[in-house]
């Protein structure tokens, strides 16, 4: 395929004109809250910006301010009843089984403690930095954050003079910049000061628990330490020290400190970096109280920074680079409209083809700016923004869909330098969950539940029916293969995921038990987070052995697991003992009516529009329910309807995930539906996911949906659109990967393919569906071959 046919296609048509609107957010007014604000961030520093004309916020995160204490929180009289409990749940006593497990096996607040935790701490806000501009009436204003570039530019006119703020946060220089323009010399006059807000107790609520000062003539610096107070979050005490920085540069006029405020007077341009330290310990997921987050900063500081053009044109660079390796473009509507008029008229019933093309590149964006170098921690519940100080579920690392979900389009997106962070954070936690396998199951290998916070916490926490998810382990496991099965880097399969994984599938040789059908089950486990009604006592319950979910995550694991090894040829023994467990599994089985037993019986569930869908997990993100099991395709389809009509795809998420087992349903219309229902229903007017409240898996959720509908992959086969929805006529696609290591380019119209062409990273032989044609290619490493065979 060349590129001349691709753009003779485009050209053709009148209807790719909207091609023209780039890749914009942008709004006729300053944000007035937070939901408003835009999103920067470079993997570490984050950044909510409010472009405000007068009182202008960047609310600043860094990703690893939590409150909190590594320890290991495994309940020590856990391997003390497990035992007791598995036969209370096979002989059916589920109130008895959730009585004996719920003191002896939740979490506790401190190691080998007695008391249970209530839940582990926040990640939190880092510090506001507030500028009082001395702007009174405006006019002309506008916003934006451009995509490709990752600079949000806001701009106004006031008293003759234009003002023209761009702020952006600086993989390269590792910083926040943000630039004042005033279009006439002389005519900025602001104060700047920084604040830590804990919204809890009022916006104007300072937290306590640090000082701001200036530095110098043009520095602010805010230093801190948390100090954690509830004993039934985990341990009391001060804890993670941090330390803040503004450093203003004028062009014109003049910056004085004036308390702990810079006043800056009569300046044309200044030019403001921000930075943000902590004395997290990585490596050990701890702080080192012997480190000072503000020799942190002022070494950084030290080093000096290039110039505010260069610092642009890097950044520039270094974001499209990411950004650019996928373009999308839908034909239709062409107009021009600020980002939250669109959304309004999509949310009263328009379909809006370049608002759809957005919402895909903003997922890609916002991952790259939660979830990339200089950064180490992977993208939590809200990426790395987040203005609170006690977050809603912590803002935390949830492993029963939510952190999945976040990594679902890092493969597919082409941006897998953007799994490196969740892999070495799961990598830190294998030590801590060692002991917590031994601990709670007497089992080899390593295990973590439902969640974790940054100091890597494996234990059972919350409550049974949140935290009773080792499984969680072998579902995040899965990305582990997925980063080599996308990219196929034998030296990552064999040094990094072939070890945790192997290590894992020891855990859960040991932890399967035998079940009185005779079936190898997890005990205890549930169905997250939904309950079914015991037939003995008609109450329900979750606390439960081998449920679906936990059956199908193990299965494809396992498969997965024994396939690296026979790669590898590592372990033949144990490993093809494995294939044993995968056959004395519960399988999948149908109800009575027809759909998917969600449990190892056909209980009837207690909330049958229940947000998780998990029964599903081998429709997506696993493939083993797949048209070629025709009944359990059949059965999931309807297991699916059923969850809609019943109120399902309430939060943000759990619409991401219906979209993306739609696309494998190979359904496009109601790809379309749910993706249009999201809009309608989840999405603020900065584009971010509701859950409710803001939670971000859904954007990275419904951009992989949509990927899913144009090109899905399985070992050795692609197929090009097999969800494609009717709204979606024509349109062009390029830079989507496809297992094995391929970069998939297409472009359609009228529903049907004209152009394709796939470019090879290793090499290798792959057949290539569309349609009910195929076409078998064999690339050479690097080599770009079109897919004439198929093309309409
Ligand atoms: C899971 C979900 C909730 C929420 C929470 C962070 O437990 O069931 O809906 O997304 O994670």
């Amino acid at each position: 395929m060349k590129k001349i046919l691709f753009i003779a296609l485009l050209a053709s048509s009148s209807t790719y004109a909207q091609q023209k609107l780039p890749l914009k957010l942008w709004y006729k007014q300053p944000a007035t809250k937070w939901m408003e604000a835009l999103p920067v961030g470079n993997g570490r520093l984050g950044a909510m910006v409010y472009s405000h004309p007068q009182t202008e916020t960047i609310q600043v995160n860094e990703e690893s301010l939590w409150a909190g204490v590594h320890y290991n929180d495994a309940n020590p009289n856990s391997l003390r009843v497990l035992d007791s409990v598995r036969q209370l749940l096979f002989a059916g006593k589920n109130a008895e089984a959730v009585k004996l497990a719920r003191p002896n096996m939740l979490a506790v607040a401190a190691e080998n403690s007695p008391t249970l935790l209530r839940n582990f701490r926040s990640y939190q806000t880092f510090m506001n930095v507030n500028l009082l501009n001395h702007v009174q009436e405006y006019s002309n204003y506008n916003r934006e954050l451009n995509l490709t570039t990752g600079v949000i530019t806001s701009s106004y006119s006031s008293n003759g003079v234009t003002y023209t703020q761009q702020v952006f946060a600086s993989a390269p220089a590792n910083k926040i910049v943000i630039r004042l323009n005033a279009s006439k010399a002389g005519a900025i006059n602001t104060i700047v000061f920084l604040t830590r807000p804990d919204d809890s107790k009022g916006a104007s609520n300072q937290y306590k628990d640090c000082t701001t000062r200036t530095d110098g003539t043009n520095r602010i610096l805010l230093t801190g330490q948390i100090e954690d107070k509830d004993p039934n979050q985990g341990p009391e005490g001060k804890h993670m020290k941090f330390a803040g920085s503004v450093t203003a540069n004028n062009q014109g006029g003049q910056i004085n400190a004036v308390g702990d405020s810079l006043k800056i007077s009569n300046a044309t341009t200044v030019v403001l970096v921000i930075d943000a330290a902590t004395n997290y310990d990585f490596a050990h997921l701890s702080f080192d109280d012997n480190v000072d987050p503000k020799v942190l900063l002022d070494k950084a500081a030290a080093k000096p920074l290039p110039a505010y053009a260069t610092l642009l044109a890097d950044q520039e660079k270094d974001h499209a680079a990411l950004m650019n390796r996928v373009q999308f473009n839908l034909a239709g509507n062409t107009e021009n409209l600020p980002t939250d008029e669109r959304l309004k008229k999509v949310q009263a019933g328009a379909y809006d083809p370049y608002l759809t093309t957005l919402l895909f590149q903003y997922g890609r964006y916002l991952l790259i700016g939660s979830s990339r170098a200089p950064g180490r921690l992977p993208a939590n519940l809200q990426g790395i923004w987040n203005n609170h100080i006690n977050a809603p579920w912590q803002s935390d690392f949830h492993t029963n869909i939510n952190l999945q979900m976040n990594y679902w389009q890092a493969e597919t997106g082409n941006l897998p330098e953007t799994v490196s962070p969740l892999v070495n954070f799961i990598n830190n936690i294998i030590p801590e969950g060692e002991i917590t396998a031994a601990k709670m199951y007497g089992a080899r290998g390593w295990t973590l539940h439902h969640a974790t916070d940054a100091f890597g916490k494996t234990g059972l926490q919350n409550e049974l029916h949140y935290g009773t998810f080792p499984m969680g382990t072998t579902w995040t496991l899965m990305h582990f293969w997925d980063h080599y099965d996308y990219n196929r880097n034998r030296k990552f399969l064999a040094d990094t995921a072939y070890p945790a994984m192997v290590s894992h599938a020891r855990f859960i040789k040991d932890f399967l038990v035998k079940s009185p059908e005779g079936y190898l089950v997890s005990v205890p486990a549930y169905s997250p987070e939904n309950s079914f009604i015991d037939p003995n006592t008609g109450k329900g319950q979750s606390l439960t052995y081998g449920p679906t979910m936990d059956n199908q995550i193990i299965r494809e694991f396992l498969t997965r697991y024994i396939t690296a090894a026979h790669i590898l040829g590592r372990d033949l023994l144990f490993a093809d003992s494995m294939q044993q467990v995968i056959n004395q599994l519960p399988p999948t089985r149908l109800g009575k009516d027809g759909r998917i037993m969600e449990w190892v019986k056909d209980y009837e569930e207690a909330e049958p529009g229940h947000r998780h869908i998990s029964h599903l997990f081998s429709l997506y993100p696993g493939n083993q329910i797949n048209p070629q099991t025709p009944d359990l395709f059949a059965g999931a389809r309807k297991t699916l309807d059923y969850r809609l009509a019943h109120g399902g795809g309430h939060t943000g998420w759990s619409r991401a995930w219906i979209i993306n087992f739609y696309a494998r349903l190979r359904d496009g219309e109601k790809v379309y539906e749910n993706i249009q229902a999201l809009f309608k229903k989840s999405i603020y007017s900065n584009l971010f996911d509701d859950h409710p409240p803001f939670q971000i898996d859904g954007n990275f959720g419904s951009a992989a949906g949509m990927t899913e509908a144009l090109m899905q992959s399985e070992a050795g086969t692609i197929e090009l659109l097999p969800a494609l929805p009717a709204a979606w006529a024509s349109g062009n696609i390029s830079g989507i990967k496809a297992r094995g290591g391929y970069e998939i380019t297409m472009a359609w119209q009228n529903h049907q393919l004209k152009a394709a062409s796939l470019k090879s990273t290793n090499g290798g032989k792959v057949t290539v569906m569309y349609n009910g044609k195929s076409v078998t290619v064999n690339p050479a490493k690097g080599q770009t071959v079109a897919l004439k065979g198929i093309i309409q």
